[in-house]
């Protein structure tokens, strides 16, 4: 029967409102929720096909132990599974006290899940040792609230973006990271052209598209950025005396530190020109409402925190905040990642927006929970975690929902810490990232569209996660796991105590946890899932008694400080830890792409989402190419001083010189060799403890990597990827991804400095279906060169080319048309291995995934003539979610240069 279930998407931070539709037991399709205020119904290119994501051979479905380092895990029940971790935990404990063990949990996880764990963490086990990977996000931006303003908490509302005269977008990429936001930012600036848009990042971004002033800065020299903005709005007396008198304190350090930075010095430090810095003053200093909106280009840094601070200087100086289309406005990363700072969830946090340093704090939730004390001793932050767990002194590790070993900085000590850890227990929805091959349990979680629960959105809105399916096999939702756990736990530590976690639903946490949050900044106490349910999702505050939630914080000037006044914070600019030298001379930036998400284990697998990017790529400006005589497409070394990676080059012109980008998806198992992180840093913020992520000096050098691979294989893709990646560890280079739509296929691209053993490639070809049945094949033993192609009912479905590879991009062709033709049959028999003719394109991605549309049918289009609106009429791009309308702009803009 057909039903629908209304939830939230599990991707970004915006906390789009979906409607799955599905039958009870299989999701059909997803829909944008035309009554949810984050979206009003619409979705992007990655909320659109979650229907299409999550394929049941990446699923984890039952629980399994590993009985020994070296060993293979085996199936086992839920009872045992846990009551053999619960054994481990409590002997750890026992013998070497509650610090040798920890939780490093995700911004993914729900409320519910996330309170669970920290009251487990902090009242049964009686450790601080509770950290989650918006420590690699988010910790920036929340000392930077806490310190300028005096809480947690991000003011504004989605509805500004839409009524502000001025924008500021810095360190934000919200065309590919939140893109329903940009949406919506896209049909206001429509609306009224006269808003201004600025966007400060060192790449030409598809968010440069709105932009009216893009400042392509230094790496890393924001805090200069800001700092002389602040100079000029003095000198041109465009700041806000009156609010500054009335509402703040420590302008006077702040106007003495800036006078330093005048405008040429600023300019110089940032690399841009001293007239587009006094536009973007005067923008902001004349602008009747400014918002400024921020993300990782501030928070991944070792100046994370004075990154956030001096921009909000900026807001209290010119009185805009609390207003409507003004603010300070931090846009979230992960669904949940406001969820985890109010219930705790980084290991100097309490839940409520308290703090574990602060016994008055601790004596609170102490006194609530029911036991005598919580634990003093500072908790571990993420990069510090790992170095103890490297170090042999965390003897258990629980990791939740997120995938460290693709993730974290450094990554060469992050395996060497899973792999050195005694006892790690993985609680993951899918089986297949890098962190579960180190589990020696495993636990399957239900993922999104099975679970139920609550969710922050970056604009503090509440809404409700709900389940339409049955989760697959035995996995259980993460509250029910943690919870069943703790029980079994406080049963071996404190036997005679009744238990704390005896929870049946996860609204039994949520009421649980919401009065942790009375009396608090963040008061949720009049929310409950009823209420959700009657009146929709509701931005916090929303105290007990209220009927509406609250739009915008700081409307009446007092700030939650001891005295009412916000802080300015004036500290000095530092650079980047990394600088180029001789032997690094590039800047290694990483983020996000359009349609893929974080380390792909659920984007991963669905083609579709490939179509856009299909491989990894380091993209360099087009000088440093040519200096390093490097062309497009060619193999690459990256090094840096921490680890080197190899994978093909390409030229990117929206990069400065001097400049990389990589994006962060790819971790060890699409791309050999451990993933971007093998290359970056884990130094990080002294006070956020976030780590450096956008900035790593590299040098790129050629590879020759003269025998290559490429292979091609329909059906049953993510099986044939687990059981041929590991048979890719002797190659020097192996990157995988998927392509097609209706019949998806599974592509690899290989190199190595020689052949490798025939029975290898034997092995390789029977998991590709190339060891018998319909295939032809042709083989030069004396030049290494192979290739073979599976046809069935005249259609490829299978081939891979070894020795050599220039035929791929034109049997990929014949594979995608569906078709097998005598030509075909001809080249294959022939010692030939260039393709007959022209050797097709390499370039075929999808510019539009939601209509199937290339990005060689646009250009086709604009050659022709066609506009925008000509483009979607004729071809139907950007018709649907509209993701790709950014970068068709920048095409038909670019077109008087390619003509
Ligand atoms: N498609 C997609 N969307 C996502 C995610 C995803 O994986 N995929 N993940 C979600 C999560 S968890 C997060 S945290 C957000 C991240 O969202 P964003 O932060 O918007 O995304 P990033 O691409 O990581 O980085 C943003 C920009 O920072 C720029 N940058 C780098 N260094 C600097 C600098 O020193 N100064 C300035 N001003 N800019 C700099 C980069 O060039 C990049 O364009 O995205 C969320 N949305
Ligand atoms: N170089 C570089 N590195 C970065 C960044 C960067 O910009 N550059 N960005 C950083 C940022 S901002 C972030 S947020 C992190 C993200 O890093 P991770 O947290 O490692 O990213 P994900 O791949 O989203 O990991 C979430 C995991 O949870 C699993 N999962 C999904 N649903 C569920 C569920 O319901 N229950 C359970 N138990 N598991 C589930 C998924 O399969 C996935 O493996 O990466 C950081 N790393
Ligand atoms: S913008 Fe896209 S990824 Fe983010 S919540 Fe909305 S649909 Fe999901
Ligand atoms: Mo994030």
């Amino acid at each position: 029967m057909h039903q629908t279930t209304a939830s939230t998407c599990c991707y970004c931070g915006v906390g789009c409102g979906v409607l799955i539709e599905h039958d009870g037991t299989r999701i059909h399709n997803v829909k944008g929720d035309p009554d949810h205020p984050a979206n009003f119904g619409k979705l992007c290119s990655k909320g659109s096909t979650l229907h299409l994501t999550g394929d049941i051979a990446a699923r984890g479905l039952y629980p399994e132990l590993r009985l020994g380092k070296g060993l293979a895990r085996a199936r086992i029940d839920w009872d045992n599974a846990l009551d053999h971790v619960a054994d481990r935990f409590a002997e750890a404990i026992r013998e070497h006290g509650p610090d040798s063990v920890a939780f490093y949990i995700s911004g993914q996880l729900l409320t519910e899940d996330y309170y669970a764990f920290n009251k487990l963490a902090r009242a049964l086990v009686g450790t601080n040792n509770i950290d989650s990977n918006s420590r690699l996000c988010m910790s920036s931006a929340v000392v930077g609230y806490k310190r300028s303003l005096g809480a947690d908490a991000p003011p504004c509302s989605y509805e500004d973006i839409e009524l502000s005269d001025c924008l500021l977008i810095v360190g934000s990429n919200m065309a590919y990271a939140h893109p329903v936001l940009f949406r919506r930012l896209e049909e206001a600036k429509a609306r009224r052209p006269e808003m201004r848009v600025i966007v400060v990042d060192p790449r030409r971004t598809d968010t440069c598209d709105l932009a009216d002033l893009h400042l392509a800065i230094q790496p890393g020299s924001d805090v200069a950025l800001f700092h002389g903005l602040m100079h000029i709005l003095l000198w041109e007396g465009w700041v806000d005396r009156t609010f500054i008198d009335a509402h703040t304190e420590g302008f006077e350090a702040l106007k003495a530190l800036v006078r330093d930075y005048n405008p040429a010095m600023v300019s110089e430090l940032c690399a841009i020109p001293v007239e587009a810095l006094q536009q973007c003053a005067r923008l902001i200093g004349n602008a009747p409402s400014f918002l400024s909106l921020w993300c990782m280009g501030l928070n991944q840094s070792t100046a994370g925190s004075a990154k956030n601070s001096a921009l909000i200087n900026l807001h209290l100086a010119t009185g805009q905040i609390g207003r409507p289309g003004a603010g300070p406005f931090s846009l979230t990363g992960q669904p949940n990642a406001m969820g985890g700072r109010e219930t705790g969830s980084l290991s100097n946090l309490l839940p409520g927006h308290r703090e574990a340093g602060n016994p008055e704090h601790r004596k609170e939730v102490a006194a609530y929970w029911g036991v005598e004390q919580l634990p003093e001793t500072p908790g571990l932050h993420a990069i510090d975690l790992f170095e103890k767990v490297r170090a042999g002194k965390i003897k258990a590790l629980w990791i939740a929902c997120t995938n460290p070993a693709q993730s974290v900085p450094d990554q060469r000590g992050v395996h060497e810490a899973l792999a050195t850890c005694p006892f790690v227990v993985v609680q993951e929805a899918f089986f297949t990232t890098e962190t579960c091959r180190y589990a020696d349990l495993l636990l399957p979680a239900a993922s999104w569209g099975e679970k139920e629960g609550s969710v922050t959105n970056s604009e503090r809105r509440v809404s409700r996660v709900r389940s339409a399916v049955p989760a697959p096999g035995e996995a259980r939702a993460d509250w029910s796991i943690t919870c069943d756990f703790a029980r079994r736990l406080e049963i071996r530590l404190h036997p005679e105590q009744p238990s704390r976690f005896d929870y049946q639903r996860p609204d039994q946490l949520f009421d649980e946890y919401k009065a942790l949050t009375r009396g608090r900044d963040l008061d949720l106490t009049g929310l409950n899932y009823a209420l959700i349910e009657r009146i929709g999702p509701q931005q916090w505050p929303f105290p007990d008694g209220s009927v509406t939630g609250t739009t915008r914080l700081y409307a009446n000037r007092v700030f939650p400080t001891a005295n009412g006044r916000a802080r300015f914070i004036a500290e000095h600019y530092q650079a980047p830890r990394e600088r180029r030298e001789a032997r690094y001379p590039l800047t290694l930036n990483t983020g996000r792409l359009r349609d893929q998400w974080h380390g792909m284990s659920r984007t991963g697998t669905a083609a579709q989402l490939f179509g856009h990017v299909e491989e990894a790529l380091l993209g360099l400006h087009p000088d440093d190419m040519r200096r390093r005589r490097l062309l497009e497409g060619q193999l690459v070394r990256l090094r840096s001083r921490r680890g080197s990676l190899i994978l093909p080059v390409t030229r990117d012109d929206t990069l400065q010189p001097g400049q990389a980008f990589l994006p962060m998806h790819w971790g060890d198992r699409f791309l050999k060799g451990l993933g971007c992180n093998v290359l970056t840093l884990p130094d990080h913020d002294p006070l956020s403890k976030q780590p450096e992520l956008k900035h790593a000096a590299i040098e790129v050098e050629q590879v020759a990597l003269p025998w290559q691979f490429f292979a091609l294989v329909e059906h049953d893709v993510q099986r044939r990827f687990n059981a041929l990646r590991p048979l890719f560890e002797a190659f020097d280079y192996a990157s995988f991804s998927l392509a097609g739509r209706d019949r998806p296929a599974l592509i690899i691209r290989a190199a190595a400095n020689q052949a490798p053993e025939s029975a290898q490639l034997q092995l390789i070809d029977q998991l590709l279906g190339l060891q018998e049945g319909p295939v032809l094949a042709y083989d030069d033993v004396q030049r290494s060169i192979g290739k073979r192609v599976r046809i069935e009912e005249n259609r490829i479905v299978s081939l891979r080319l070894a020795g050599e590879t220039v035929a791929r991009h034109w049997l990929k062709g014949l594979w995608q048309s569906g078709s097998a033709d005598a030509e075909l049959r001809r080249w294959l028999l022939a010692p030939l291995s260039a393709p007959p003719g022209k050797a097709g394109s390499a370039c075929d991605r999808t510019l539009c995934n939601c209509m199937n549309v290339s990005q060689q049918a646009v250009a086709s289009g604009i050659a022709a003539g066609l506009d925008l609106d000509g483009l979607k009429r004729e071809l139907g791009c950007g018709t649907s979610c509209g993701s790709c309308v950014p970068e068709i702009k920048r095409m038909l803009a670019r077109q008087p240069e390619l003509a």
